[in-house]
């Protein structure tokens, strides 16, 4: 076993890596470790966690939908729950395959429709205008902070129903299931010492009775009482809304606002064109890639691209390196807002495609529409700091100034 799974043998051909995909400096700053993967080969041998990694888009994009061979249910970070246990009850919707899987994500679908979240379009520009005219006030603000942790703590949770909210626990509570698909490393280890404060927390939050007559909360409890899920599923489905909403469009907008500050010549394109608004935020999640790898487990014996897949292995999908593949998009280390970059993998594909990407495309819209109407140039002060996390690529620190339009 190597962290938590059956170690296996190079595949014949498969070149063997010496990397650590998990090295802080490495999650800081890929980009080298994108191309390289992607150079390999369809798949390299990493030893040291015994695993396949995958980087180039056609291959990642076949790993990642065939929900068949490649399963979640035996988890989508590096251990192996058919052979270890895992930290939490695993997922009901992420860690789980059709056709258990198919019953949940029906709950799901619905209760994040695009029709929901087209619904809270109005309140969330309120809430993105009002926090936008405070930062306009400012000579400086950590973008970080103030407003791409800000934002989704404050919108999220109301629409959710939450009673209470504490925008420290939601966070580090994304950073714990997304560091946990990691192996047993720093990073790892950290998040998990956060456990005994946050979890309980979490979990009681989850409970009907901690949630409000309407919002999402309320729609999947309203499943339960329809006889759909059971009562503690419903309570699994409100924590799969904890662990997957916040952190992720944290990250999208911190990330929306580091390509725009970096390239002021594609913010000038957005305030002429708001139009664009829409394909420049697909544009960001291709090019920073908020979750850069999720793993997936052959469950037989198989084959990608001419390499032997024996039943059991872990396969790291590194979803960063997919993004920026030449062979699928020309000029892939250009910020383009004019791209549009269909089959981008930030969001995954197949029937495990994130299920709240409706949601969090009315939030980061929100948030880029106050923007574009409110700021004339977004100035970066400082430089910007990565916060390394062993499944997700997300700023830490961003000094900006808004000057206003
Ligand atoms: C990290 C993550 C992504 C998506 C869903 C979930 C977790 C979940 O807990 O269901």
């Amino acid at each position: 076993m190597i962290e938590g799974h059956a170690a296996i043998e190079p595949p014949p051909g498969v070149p063997v890596w010496d990397v650590d995909p998990y090295d802080p400096q490495t999650l800081a700053d890929p980009d080298a470790y994108y191309a390289e993967l992607r150079a390999k080969g369809p798949f390299v041998y990493i030893p040291r966690y015994s695993v396949l990694a995958c980087g180039r888009h056609q291959e990642t994009q076949e790993v990642f939908s065939d929900w068949e061979r490649f399963v979640s249910s035996r988890g989508v970070g590096l251990q192996d729950f058919k052979l270890e246990t895992p930290w939490r009850s695993p997922s009901i919707i992420l860690e789980v395959d059709p056709p258990a899987h198919s019953r949940t994500r029906k709950v799901m679908s619905r209760v994040l429709s695009p029709k929901v979240a087209n619904a809270l379009r109005e309140q969330f520009l309120v809430a993105a205008n009002k926090l936008v005219d405070e930062l306009l006030e400012k000579d400086s603000f950590e973008a970080i902070a103030e407003l791409a942790e800000v934002y989704p703590t404050n919108v999220f949770p109301e629409a959710m129903g939450l009673r209470e909210v504490n925008r420290r626990f939601l966070i580090d509570y994304g950073a714990m299931v997304f560091n946990a698909l990691g192996p047993d490393n720093d990073l790892r280890r950290n998040a998990m010492a956060m456990g005994p404060e946050i979890v309980p927390w979490i979990t009681r939050q989850c409970k009907r009775e901690n949630l409000r007559q309407e919002g999402f909360g309320a729609e999947i409890y309203a499943a339960a009482d329809a006889g759909e899920i059971s009562e503690d599923e419903a309570g699994m489905l409100v924590r799969s809304l904890l662990s997957a909403g916040v952190d992720t469009t944290v990250t999208g907008i911190g990330s929306a606002l580091w390509c725009l500050a970096t390239n002021p010549g594609e913010y000038e394109k957005l305030k002429e064109n708001p139009k664009l608004l829409r394909p420049a935020f697909e544009e960001v999640l291709r090019f920073t890639s908020p979750v850069h790898s999720f793993c997936r487990t052959a469950d037989r014996d198989t084959e990608v691209s001419g390499v032997e897949i024996v039943a059991g292995t872990k396969i790291l999908c590194v979803l960063g390196a997919a993004n920026s593949d030449e062979t699928r998009w020309p000029d892939a280390g250009r910020f383009d807002v004019n791209r549009r970059p269909t089959g981008h993998l930030a969001m995954g594909s197949g029937v495990h495609g994130c299920v709240g990407q409706n949601l969090a495309r009315a939030e980061v819209g929100a948030v880029l529409t106050a923007i574009v109407n409110k700021v004339d140039k977004i100035k970066l002060n400082g430089p910007a700091r990565w916060r390394p996390n062993n499944a997700i690529h997300a700023l830490d620190t961003m000094p900006l100034t808004f000057t206003p339009r």
